[in-house]
């Protein structure tokens, strides 16, 4: 297990490569151009320019997440092979810098989806919270008149120029099933797939947040089931998953210790936290620690190390801890102490086998106390 750390970029990020760097065992940031929109191809410059930050800060930039697809790819319309070819440019100039991994995700419109950005939890922290209710009765007619008129009904996740244009979306998705999903895919798997098996890359599939449809949206990322028919659709190691367990976790019918086994040799990467379940449907994104929520980490971890997991982890959101102000489920604390937790369990896995390595006084270039 190779762990990084989401950077959301230069005065983009309120947390710096210098803390990251701090946080034991992290190697690599994950980050994206994330104001280049979605379906355009990224500058060579701008990937330049976080190549250097990231050397200078002693990271590397292996994994991206996300280069996002354009809605016509989803939808899939004539205009789609435009969009296909900026793709496949961007795949060709991140290999170029060493990129290994491309994290991207599926989901019609929206990309993850919260009610709270900031539910008070019992400790005193805060953390991102999805009320089901609050999701299912909102009509999508008066969700974009609201949306539109510059309501005060502000969700986390929803790009700003793909709210422009909602009401035209929600018109072009009617009508658009599952199915057809999994066929726009198809399309777009067998055109990207080749390019990135020739240049060493591994595309990484999110799953979707939450994990069923919302707004009579479809949503196709979202079991074990639909993962393997996903794998399928061009069957190729370079067509691989994000496993993500707080996404999936949503729903407890997903077991993601048996989707780590069954996929393992398709997973570059993924993304390890837990929530807590309500009976309700609603969730709230928890601490890590397995006893915190309805995710089951610590067999999570465990499946990891079972496979022989040689890929990229990094935790996901965090709580927002010690007043510290961050993005939205993105607080440097929890997500530091998550991985952590993460390494602990790892660790006494790895214990198991054997004696551990021991680390200052053995390890290469660091056989002199620092100065
Ligand atoms: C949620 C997060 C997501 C994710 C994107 C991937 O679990 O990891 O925001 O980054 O959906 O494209
Ligand atoms: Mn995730």
């Amino acid at each position: 297990m190779k762990m990084v750390f989401r950077w959301f970029g230069a005065g983009n990020d309120t947390v710096s490569l210098e803390q990251i760097r701090q946080i034991p065992g992290v190697e690599g940031i994950v980050w994206a151009l994330h104001d280049v929109p979605a379906g355009e191809e990224w500058p060579m410059e701008k990937i330049l320019e976080v190549k250097r930050a990231a050397d200078a800060a002693g990271l590397h930039i292996k994994v991206v997440e996300s280069v996002n697809i354009h809605e016509d790819i989803k939808l899939g319309l004539p205009s789609r092979d435009r969009w296909i070819a900026n793709y496949k440019r961007t795949i060709e100039k991140l290999a170029q810098v060493g990129v290994e991994v491309i994290c991207y995700n599926y989901m019609p419109v929206f990309d993850w989806l919260r009610t709270d950005l900031g539910r008070l939890m019992d400790d005193g922290s805060t953390a991102l919270f999805y009320e089901a209710a609050r999701v299912r009765d909102i009509d999508p007619a008066e969700l974009v008149r609201e949306i539109e008129s510059d309501s005060t009904l502000t969700m986390p996740g929803w790009e700003p120029e793909r709210l422009k244009a909602l009401s035209s979306l929600f018109e072009a998705y009617r009508g658009v099933t599952e199915d057809d999903l999994f066929e726009h895919a198809k399309y777009f798997l067998d055109e990207i797939i080749p390019v990135a098996e020739q240049h060493g890359i591994r595309m990484a599939i999110h799953p979707d947040d939450p994990p069923w449809p919302i707004f009579g949206l479809p949503r196709i990322i979202t079991s074990q089931d639909n993962l393997r028919r996903f794998l399928a659709l061009h069957d190729s190691p370079a067509n691989g998953v994000t496993l993500c367990s707080g996404s999936l976790g949503a729903n407890p019918a997903n077991d993601i210790p048996a989707m780590v086994r069954e996929f393992a040799d398709r997973i570059p990467f993924c993304h390890i936290r837990n929530v807590r379940v309500y009976d309700n449907g609603d969730f709230i994104e928890t601490s890590h620690r397995t006893q915190d929520g309805t995710v089951d980490i610590a067999g999570i971890v465990q499946a990891y190390h079972d496979v022989g997991f040689t890929g990229y982890a990094r935790p996901d959101h965090g709580r927002h801890l010690w007043a510290e102000q961050v993005r939205p489920g993105y607080g440097l604390y929890d997500r530091a102490m998550g991985i952590m937790y993460l390494w602990g369990l790892w660790d006494a896995l790895e214990r198991q086998r054997g004696p551990l390595a021991r680390g200052l006084a053995g390890a290469a270039g660091h056989a002199e106390p620092p100065l």
